[in-house]
């Protein structure tokens, strides 16, 4: 069965429930197939080597994911749990056991309208198993884990490509925002702005790749950046203290058109190491292909964007030197305003462009060695700590040759430069 989940917080705990309940506290696995609306090159398993649960979700982000329910008996039930506690709009204060709130030892109470805990912490979809009688015309997404199937390719980039990338920033922050709201937005080293839709911030043109930073100004609220009508692919997640790493496996394959940028998942945060998909600062490829005009990216923290974290940026063809007019509609018609820019809409964030390193994509020589062979694969395969996924023969032809270097390649294009994402070390 394929489920989308949205803005669902995680689940917690592996362990047996109480002797002779016939219950378990056990997770159940999963597949994630999609990221935001998109199939993903390869369906990426969980628990997995970088996370047991789902990963962190923010609002707008969805992730598709295939649960099996075959393997469970009829009759068995299944719930969604939300573990984590909140007491402000800000993030989460703490991760409760699964097994209290499973066992009711968390106990939320209401006392003179005050609630004594989170009630929201608790069991809140419950699934029952049925015996399916039709035709299971369902695909396995086991055939198209990692070094198998491909579901739908991605479109890489080359080095050449990256080197030669447009830089642009978007720092989301908080200060003292032109209408008097505090949500604004840096471009390119600017002034903190809130929304003005006659502004064009950027002005990116058609089939031009370009290099996005999306950047949390602020220490304590994350704001999930949405950027309307293209997307992204990320190359890497950075820390607030500058250290970079490459995306974990469910954003590798995937493109997206929101990026949560957050220190809920820097180091220390809930007294956990980090998460290897939050960070405070995102970098996106992304390429306009399609569909020159008006669009614009904010804040889907809904009291963010409505008090004006937002901006417009226009797509445009190459060497267009009339901006587009400003819609203005009303309830009979639209009628066009003057269009305003920021003084860097063509060039973009030059400082960012001088200071970034972007990760190499892979040559199919990785040892410059001037032969493509196994020792190219073992290097490859030494660069990813889940070298049980793959064995040398990728494509299992019988054979160890350059089309399994291409298949290793056409799954991750990146491989020195940056270390890994870290692992999920939430209990
Ligand atoms: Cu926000």
């Amino acid at each position: 069965m394929r489920l989308r989940v949205a803005n669902n917080d995680q689940t917690s705990g592996d362990m047996p429930g109480p002797v002779g309940s016939n219950t378990s506290y056990s997770r159940v696995s999963f597949h994630m197939i999609a990221n935001d609306g998109n199939i993903m090159e390869h369906a990426i398993p969980f628990p997995n080597v970088q996370s047991n649960d789902l990963p962190v979700q923010s609002i707008a982000e969805r992730y598709d994911i295939i649960v099996d329910f075959s393997q469970f008996p009829e009759g068995t039930r299944l719930y969604m749990v939300n573990t984590l506690s909140h007491d402000s709009g800000q993030g989460p204060q703490t991760v409760v056991p699964l097994a209290d709130i499973l066992s009711g030892v968390f106990q939320p109470s209401n006392l003179s309208n005050v609630w004594t805990e989170d009630p929201v912490v608790s069991k809140f979809l419950e699934f029952r198993v049925q015996t399916y009688t039709g035709t299971d015309f369902s695909m396995n997404p086991v055939d198209y884990e990692l070094g198998k199937k491909m579901m739908i390719p991605l479109v890489r980039f080359t080095d050449a490509e990256l080197a030669a990338a447009k830089h642009r920033t978007f720092e989301f922050g908080k200060s003292n925002g032109s209408d008097g709201k505090p949500w604004t937005i840096k471009t390119d080293g600017g002034d903190k702005l809130s929304a003005n839709v006659h502004r064009v911030s950027a002005a990116p043109e058609h089939n031009e790749l370009e290099i996005w930073h999306i950047v949390n100004g602020g220490a304590s609220w994350a704001h999930p950046v949405h950027v309307h009508f293209e997307e992204g692919q990320i190359l890497l997640r950075g820390n607030a203290d500058g250290t970079k790493h490459h995306p974990p496996l469910w954003e590798v394959g995937a493109r997206k058109d929101v990026y949560r940028v957050s220190g809920l998942g820097e180091p220390g945060f809930l007294g956990l190491p980090g998460l290897p998909d939050s960070s405070m600062t995102i970098d996106v490829a992304i390429r306009f292909r399609e569909f020159m005009g008006t669009y614009v990216e904010h804040c889907h923290n809904t009291q963010h964007e409505d008090t004006a974290m937002l901006l417009r940026w226009d797509a445009e063809q190459p060497g267009q030197l009339l901006r587009i007019p400003t819609p203005m509609p009303s309830w009979d018609r639209v009628n066009y305003g003057p269009t305003d820019q920021l003084g860097s809409i063509k060039t973009g964030d030059q400082f960012a462009a001088l200071a970034f390193t972007a990760p190499l994509q892979l040559t199919a020589d990785l040892n410059n060695d001037t032969v493509v062979n196994l020792l190219d694969v073992g290097l490859l395969k030494s660069n990813f700590l889940f070298q049980g996924l793959w064995t040398a023969d990728i494509n299992d032809d019988g054979t160890v040759n350059l089309l399994d270097v291409g298949a290793i390649k056409s799954q991750f294009l990146f491989t020195t430069g940056f270390p890994l994402a870290p692992t999920n070390p939430m209990p």
